[in-house]
């Protein structure tokens, strides 16, 4: 069973990727920002809660987080791997990560890491905003917040992996066909 976290900077594609990964290998894609914009749209106390943050560009608690994603992830007891898109994003995420998957005799087989420049991030976000109805799409200051925040908090993740020997990165400039092609091969080159 293979275990992967795709990971990137807000708008690298992460959602996108994960779609076409799913198609492919069949994982149970485990998206946190999705998660938290279902409980937004259902208007539940979680949904009010990530919204306060998600809004201003900041990541939501690492304990509601955290509890979330478990939850998440015990729904698919018979999943055949999962990707986990956009979790983790702080480096106690990825250590809750690795005690969970542990607890199941599991691990991360590999951080899947899709780079970006910063230019064209801001312009596929300012494109997405002008479909996805998303406030944290909408206004340039809390995308550059997001970016920031990217930078300052969940960058530093990449070296717990790396620490592992588990980081593979993956240029994330080009067509979503071409990125997914190389993905697809360093999945298949994972053990
Ligand atoms: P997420 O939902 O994870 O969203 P994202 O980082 O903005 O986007 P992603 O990388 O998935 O981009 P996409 O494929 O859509 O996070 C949103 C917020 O939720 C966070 O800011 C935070 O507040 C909160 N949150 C989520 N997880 C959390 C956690 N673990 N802890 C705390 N808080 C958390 O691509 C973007 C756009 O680019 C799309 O329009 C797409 O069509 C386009 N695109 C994709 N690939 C392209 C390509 N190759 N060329 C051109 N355009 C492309």
């Amino acid at each position: 069973m293979r275990n992967i976290v795709l990971f990137g900077p807000p708008g690298a594609g992460k959602g996108t990727q994960s779609a076409l990964l799913v198609d492919h290998f069949g994982f149970v894609h485990l998206s946190t920002g999705d998660i938290f914009r279902a409980n937004i749209k259902g208007q539940t106390e979680l949904g009010t809660l990530a919204k306060s943050y998600m809004d201003q560009g900041q990541l939501v608690p690492d304990d509601v987080t955290i509890r979330m994603l478990e939850d998440s992830a015990n729904g698919h007891p018979d999943a055949n791997g999962f990707i986990f898109d956009g979790f983790p994003r702080t480096t106690a995420q990825a250590e809750a990560l690795d005690r969970f998957l542990e607890g199941k005799g599991q691990s991360i087989s590999g951080m899947l890491a899709l780079e970006v420049e910063e230019d064209e991030l801001r312009d596929r976000l300012a494109k997405r905003a002008e479909t996805s109805g998303r406030a944290d799409d909408a206004d340039p200051a809390v995308i550059q917040k997001r970016i920031d925040v990217y930078n300052a908090e969940t960058a530093p993740v990449a070296e717990h992996y790396q620490g592992q020997g588990k980081y593979h990165g993956i240029a994330g400039m080009g067509s979503i066909e071409d990125i997914f092609a190389r993905l697809r091969d360093a999945i298949d080159g994972l053990a």
